[in-house]
């Protein structure tokens, strides 16, 4: 028998402390009054200062979010993924970081990389087709936004596992939606994080729907968070569209995390109010008293009247947010205003360290190409 196997803890403790709630943690109701969690180890309200915080960020998220939409129809964005409505999970999560950690994010997460300081353009670049992944990684302890579902999670997992091996206490929070987490590297992630006591913090946004694919075509799983007791890792679920639930759900994950005791699965409940991207649209699979149902429990609406209603927010810090946030999107409308010059032979830049034959053959495919199209168009443009 293995060590790993020998050296388990099965006693019913241990399983109960990895298993998530029966129902979601939440600490604001649907009208931003406080509801006094009464679980086991209840969560605790965040600090009214650090609420404040997420409503700004989550203020400034959206109108970013809502400008980028708008570029996609002026033909400035080839593609965006909006997360209007998500935006608790987004910013609260991000927040719960040290600057030292790092965040692994998907193709959705534009407001997470603008909450933590990644400037609002260069999240966009990628979308635009120009260059990379657009920001410098290091710089802001953030990796390229992932497009192939859940690969991610694995570099999370090795990234997170090599931090601890270095003596750092890092940790690593890879965002993940419902769909991803059917993906094999989703499981082998979450599976090598247990076993290795990674310290990566797995935050599930389940907004209910793989593009057209809903939840119940996905999963018989009661809730996803059950996905981490398989592996060994304790786990949660909690209202992802409560900001003040996601942020103290999050701050016990992280910490658990960073203490040495292992990864940490959050599954988070939300909706996405858009359609999965520009090229979708979701009125041909779901009803729109559906997607009212969640307008009301909008997480901006729903941490406003609970910070108006304890005397934390008022008129003039309102308006001096909403304005905050207008000028962040005139700057990315200024920034995206100039045609978008990409270069395709980027494309093949550094992928190795030094270029395999197969690449250089691609790159000279290429190449041939762009000569071909451009002396039958007589166009002279195209870089290369
Ligand atoms: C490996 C892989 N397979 C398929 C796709 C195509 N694809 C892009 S987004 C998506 C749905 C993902 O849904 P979910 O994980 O719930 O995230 P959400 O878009 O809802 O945030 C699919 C199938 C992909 N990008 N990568
Ligand atoms: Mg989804």
């Amino acid at each position: 028998m293995s060590t790993y196997l020998s050296d388990r803890d099965t006693g019913q403790n241990s399983v109960q402390a990895m298993l998530p709630r029966e129902t979601p943690v939440q600490l604001l109701d649907t009208d931003g009054r406080f509801t006094a969690d009464t679980g086991p180890e209840p969560y605790q309200l965040p600090a009214v200062d650090r609420l404040q915080e997420v409503y700004r960020r989550m203020v400034i998220g959206r109108r970013a979010d809502q400008q980028a939409t708008a570029l996609t129809k002026q033909g400035k964005l080839a593609v965006f993924p909006s997360a209007r409505g998500q935006e608790a999970c987004q910013i609260s999560a991000a927040l719960t970081l040290r600057e030292t950690d790092w965040m692994f994010p998907t193709y959705r997460e534009s407001m997470a990389l603008i909450a933590r300081g990644v400037p609002p353009a260069e999240v966009l670049s990628l979308l635009r087709g120009e260059w990379h992944c657009g920001y410098d990684p290091p710089a802001h302890r953030c990796a390229p936004h992932s497009t192939p579902l859940a690969t991610q999670s694995v570099h999370a997992a090795g990234f997170a596992y090599a931090e601890a091996q270095q003596g750092r206490d890092t940790v690593a929070l890879v965002h993940i939606g419902d769909g991803g987490t059917s993906e094999g590297d989703f499981h082998e992630a979450v599976n090598f994080a247990g076993v290795f006591a990674a310290p990566v913090v797995f935050l599930v946004q389940n907004n209910g729907y793989a593009i057209s694919v809903p939840l119940s075509q996905q999963s018989a799983a009661p809730s996803l968070a059950y996905k981490g007791i398989g592996y060994g890792v304790a786990s949660q679920q909690v209202d992802g569209n409560d900001p003040a639930a996601v942020l103290s759900v999050l701050d016990n994950a992280v910490a658990h995390a960073r203490s040495g005791q292992g990864p940490y699965l959050v599954e988070a409940h939300t909706y996405r109010m858009e359609s999965h991207t520009n090229a979708d649209d979701a009125t041909r699979y779901r009803d729109d008293s559906e997607v009212q149902a969640w307008v009301a429990r909008d997480p901006i609406t729903r941490l406003e009247a609970h910070l108006r209603g304890s005397g934390a927010l008022d008129d003039d810090a309102v308006t001096a947010v909403s304005d905050e946030a207008e000028s962040v999107a005139a700057d990315l409308r200024e920034r995206l205003s100039t045609r978008a010059e990409p270069r395709p032979t980027a494309l093949f830049e550094h992928v190795f360290a030094h270029r395999t034959p197969q690449l250089d053959e691609q790159r000279d495919q290429l190449l041939g190409e762009l000569a071909h199209s451009r002396q039958e168009t007589g166009r002279e443009e195209t870089q290369s």
